[in-house]
């Protein structure tokens, strides 16, 4: 994943998968900045509208807005390419504080516990963080604690054949912390580096769904000291607002370590990174643009912004 040939198709990638955020962006930005020879009210007035739309939310919008006020007054801003620049560098600001890759140490079994509302993205994700360790070197297991639906087992087995990892799983309809508990004895038997719990995005009522979250993060800590040493939430980038509230009722009730942002190749949202980053202070550790198994990218702010720029 990280050689310098894979880089580079993931920097094509990437930028592809960006494109649509791009047009629906830096292109109305660009077009604004160039039809422009002097900074003007106007100017802010169609940047701020820009920014709104591609979901960068109000408060990014406001203090960014503000800033530029005052570079202006300060005779900072030249002309409108600086204006960009500085626009650029904002945002990898904000992201950098969002920056802080997993680390999984040697001492195993690290668990990683994905949560996230139905059809976010967080089985693929599993099968493709479960391929990046294994390439690094790491042993994984994979744990099925969505017992809500059959087809949903059948999905995590088919990625634990793919990426070569052992799957624990019961039958439909099994008590979640009971896959787990077994899960958490099987790989410390094993050795295994790293668990990770893919469990149910829905239930019968968001409460069960809750409460059963709850419940299974509550027995991994019984049985293995500071387990789920991960609770990584996933992100559909294309669900735009939504997302934003999934994040602060699972971050409520839950508490989460880790985000995950995905489909960012299929949406001219990818501004609500951007929101995640400025509303949220919690760790984007991958992003996903595409439905491949080198479709998942460790989140770094510069190659994001570069990306979404050039
Ligand atoms: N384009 C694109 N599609 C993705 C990405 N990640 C996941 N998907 C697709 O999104 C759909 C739902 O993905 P799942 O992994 O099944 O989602 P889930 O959260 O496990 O869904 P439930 O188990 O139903 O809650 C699948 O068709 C995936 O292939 C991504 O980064 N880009
Ligand atoms: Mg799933």
């Amino acid at each position: 994943m990280e050689d310098n040939n894979n880089k580079e198709n993931f920097l094509k990638r990437l930028k592809q998968g960006l494109s649509r955020t791009r047009k629906g962006f830096v292109k109305n930005v660009d077009e604004m900045v160039f039809g422009e020879k002097v900074i003007s009210r106007d100017l802010f007035n169609d940047l701020e509208e820009i920014l709104i739309m591609a979901d960068m939310g109000p408060a990014f919008t406001y203090d960014l807005i503000e800033e530029m006020k005052e570079c202006a007054k300060r005779n900072e801003l030249q002309n409108p390419g600086a204006l960009k620049q500085l626009l650029k560098n904002y945002m990898i600001n904000i992201l950098k504080e969002s920056e802080k890759p997993l680390c999984i140490p040697h001492n195993g079994p690290y668990t990683i516990m994905v949560l996230g509302a139905n059809g976010t993205g967080k089985t693929t994700t599993i099968g493709k963080m479960a391929s990046h360790f294994s390439k690094a070197g790491m042993s994984v297991m994979l744990v099925a604690a969505d017992t809500f639906r059959a087809a949903a087992i059948e999905q995590l087995e088919i990625w634990s054949q793919r990426v070569n990892a052992p799957l624990i799983k019961q039958k439909m309809g099994a008590d979640p912390s009971a896959v787990v508990f077994d899960a958490i004895h099987a790989a410390q038997s094993k050795k295994s580096d790293v668990l990770i719990i893919d469990t149910a995005g829905r239930l019968h009522t968001k409460v069960n769904l809750m409460e059963e979250l709850k419940k299974t993060s509550r027995i991994m800590g019984r049985e293995l000291e500071g387990a789920p040493h991960e609770t990584l939430l996933v992100l559909d980038a294309t669900t735009g607002q939504n997302a934003i509230s999934q994040a602060k009722m699972f971050h409520e009730e839950i508490g989460v370590t880790g985000i995950v942002i995905t489909k960012l190749d299929g949406t001219a949202k990818g501004g609500i990174l951007i929101r995640i980053a400025r509303e949220m202070s919690i760790p984007i550790r991958y992003i996903g643009i595409g439905e491949g198994l080198d479709d998942l990218r460790v989140f770094k702010s510069e190659e994001f912004v570069n990306a979404l720029f050039e």
